[in-house]
């Protein structure tokens, strides 16, 4: 008899998730997933991949800077994506049948960095479309509230669609300037989120190591940074696809882009994800 999987995740917070774009799991991870994943982290600080990318370099050396699709040669992260409770917990909350592996993205912030994140959605930058996707934010460190990740609650619903910026490129002057990368018929300048909080519903949360926010690839998202003297972000990130994700290029710029791994792999526009690329994780 095949065993069925307890759940993981209670039916308030998948009924959260499913209203709200994003809920915080307390304690999903324990210490040994923790330590673990903090070797990993070290491991891409000391040997970053060639996919690295600094966002931002500060005159006093402080950086932000993330590293992406680092789960195949880093063996915590491997471990950590094939055997933590991580996919049970994407598929319960996309109540999805299937989780698979999009990618994942190591994030890390100097001491005191103050840089924040421009506010965006994840899925309009990618070479998927679904509503079944997703982000797990888990921070290695203990976060205060004013450094966490924010989000816009409800707007993984919105029809309405917002130009939005080129990652290449975020400095004051260009996000004040440039033209958007995402960008189409009847997309509106993307709102002032941070000029009316209450409005628009900003949430986030205080976090400790084992906590993660989760949060669907269409819910607008930003901050982080602004952390106190001392405190450092060292975030691990892992992106997830449920049932109806499929594969679309688009025509403005993919951050991070796996365009050419899909067509290396034989994908075209449309077909599910292949789990050879991209392992489906859940059921295990
Ligand atoms: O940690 C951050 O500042 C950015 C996180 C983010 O945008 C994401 O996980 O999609």
């Amino acid at each position: 008899m095949p065993r069925i999987a307890e759940k993981l995740v209670q039916k308030t917070l998948i009924d959260e998730f499913d209203r709200n774009g994003a809920v915080c799991v307390r304690g999903a991870f324990d210490s040994a997933w923790i330590a673990e994943l903090r070797k990993g982290f070290q491991r891409v600080q000391e040997n970053p991949s060639p996919r690295a990318h600094e966002f931002v370099r500060n005159a006093d050396g402080k950086v932000f800077r993330s590293d992406p699709d680092n789960w195949e040669r880093i063996p915590e992260y491997r471990d950590f994506v094939y055997h933590s409770p991580c996919s049970q917990i994407a598929a319960e909350l996309m109540q999805s049948d299937k989780a698979n592996l999009f990618f994942d993205q190591s994030f890390y912030r100097s001491p005191g960095q103050q840089f924040r994140t421009p506010w965006h959605q994840d899925e309009p930058y990618w070479s998927i479309e679904g509503f079944q996707t997703m982000g797990i934010w888990m921070p290695l460190v203990p976060v205060e509230k004013k450094s966490s990740l924010e989000f816009i609650r409800g707007s993984h619903r919105w029809e309405q669609k917002y130009k939005q910026i080129d990652f290449d490129d975020v400095s004051p002057e260009a996000l004040k300037n440039a033209k958007a990368n995402l960008d189409g018929e009847g997309w509106e300048p993307l709102p002032d989120f941070d000029a009316d909080p209450e409005r628009w519903g900003i949430i986030s949360w205080e976090m400790e190591p084992g906590d993660c926010a989760v949060f669907n690839g269409r819910t607008y998202h930003g901050g982080s940074g602004r952390l106190s003297e001392g405190r450092d972000l060292s975030v691990y990130n892992t992106k997830w696809a449920g049932d109806d994700v499929r594969a679309a290029f688009r025509p403005w710029k993919m951050q991070p882009d796996h365009t050419g791994k899909m067509l290396a792999g034989g994908m075209k526009h449309g077909d599910a994800l292949d789990p050879k690329l991209f392992p489906q994780l859940w059921p295990r």
